[in-house]
């Protein structure tokens, strides 16, 4: 078997910021079992490992090519034994019988089940398996289980959510966004971020961030947005989050996920005649509605920190993670979605666009269809 040198590898970044990362991933057969790894140790609260798997699946997905053996890897930062095992396992067997193992445990199963509700994360989850529940049938017939309203509506559409976005499908939500946002505000400003931004053919979601040229004019805007989709009679729910974003704390690297700028989870109606290469098709009988509910996020920073939140929003999760260490780490820097700030300096870096900050940073340019870490 040919083996690429170690220096075929070599200087390869610990960042995925520093990593060129396309949708095209020759290392699949490695990176879906280390994120299967990630998830099931996430579900164990081990945070350490959980971190571990999803930074070393995150090289392997930038190498150019598939890895053929273990002497290819050799110099790659973040693959720790626990993942070279893994590896050597997969090379050798074809398979992984750790992760088989993890398949088929009970908990593991059900804890996937039920965080693949919208609305239930590990908490819930784990909650729900400890009273003995398995199945969702179970939690429906389940007489002392409160839902809440988000997850009353992930039961609800859970067979259209949990089926994948397509990029035709994301575009066609796009044009009624874009439609809607500009009926209300013509100067509005608005962008598709998430996955679809990188370029990725499938997503759980569509994501956009929205914006007004002139400070504050912004505050109202989300409000206006969700009240013409629930007059165009396709807003099937939405969670509104006002902001809490406060102009004077520091950006806070460690952050995950939530960030504080106004925002709305969504779940809207697509109608299948509107989606590209579906008009006009005649759909299969079983599945003959005509349209189909599609989670949407929509956020609304204020102009001056529209860069950082599109950088955040754009994601992917590992790229923004290295993104904030890295400059944590090697700059003195605070990133999060909100601002940067360098601490040795004491002061904030302002941005107006996404390049800004790499540059701010000391960085390449990294497109975002090269951030699919
Ligand atoms: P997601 O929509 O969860 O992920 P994605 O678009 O990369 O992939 P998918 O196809 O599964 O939808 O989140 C998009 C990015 O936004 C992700 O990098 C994390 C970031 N994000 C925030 O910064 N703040 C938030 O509150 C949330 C929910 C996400
Ligand atoms: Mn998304
Ligand atoms: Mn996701
Ligand atoms: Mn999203």
């Amino acid at each position: 078997v040919y083996c690429s040198p170690p220096t075929a590898v070599a200087n390869v970044s610990q960042y995925a910021c520093q990593r060129r990362t396309t949708t095209e991933n020759h290392n699949k057969i490695f990176t879906d079992v280390m994120e299967e790894l990630a998830e099931s140790s996430e579900f164990n609260e081990s945070k350490g490992p959980c971190l571990a798997f999803r930074r070393a699946a995150s090289v392997l997905k930038s190498l150019p090519s598939a890895v053929h053996c273990l002497e290819a890897i050799q110099g790659l930062p973040c693959l720790g034994e626990h993942t070279k095992a893994v590896m050597e396992e997969i090379l050798t067997f074809g398979r992984s019988f750790k992760v088989e193992e993890i398949r088929c445990d009970e908990r593991y199963q059900a804890l996937k089940l039920f965080t693949s509700v919208f609305g239930v994360g590990p908490k819930t989850a784990e909650k729900w398996y400890r009273r003995g529940l398995r199945s969702l049938k179970e939690i429906l017939t389940e007489p002392n289980i409160q839902l809440n309203r988000m997850q009353r509506a992930g039961f609800l559409y859970y067979s259209d959510i949990s089926k994948a976005v397509s990029k035709a499908e994301a575009k066609a939500l796009g044009c009624i966004i874009e439609e809607t946002v500009h009926w209300i505000a013509p100067d509005a400003i608005l962008a598709l971020t998430g996955g679809f931004r990188r370029g990725k053919e499938y997503g759980h979601d569509v994501d956009f961030l929205l914006t007004m040229p002139e400070m504050g004019k912004e505050e109202g805007l989300l409000l206006h947005v969700i009240d013409r989709l629930r007059d165009q009679g396709i807003l099937l729910y939405c969670e509104y989050q006002g902001s809490t974003f406060d102009v004077s704390k520091l950006p806070s690297w460690r952050f995950e996920d939530m960030d504080h700028f106004q925002k709305c989870f969504l779940i809207l109606r697509l109608e299948q005649g509107q989606v590209e290469g579906e008009r006009g098709l005649q759909s299969d009988p079983g599945d003959s509605r005509g349209w189909r509910a599609v989670r949407v996020d929509l956020v609304a920073p204020p102009v001056d920190r529209y860069a950082f939140a599109l950088l955040g929003w754009t994601g992917s999760r590992q790229f923004g993670r290295d993104l904030r260490t890295f400059a944590y780490k090697e700059r003195q820097m605070l990133l999060d979605n909100h601002a940067l700030y360098d601490k040795t300096k004491k002061l904030f870096l302002p941005a107006t666009t996404e390049e800004d900050i790499f540059a701010h940073l000391g960085l390449e340019y990294v497109e975002p269809w090269q951030r699919n870490a």
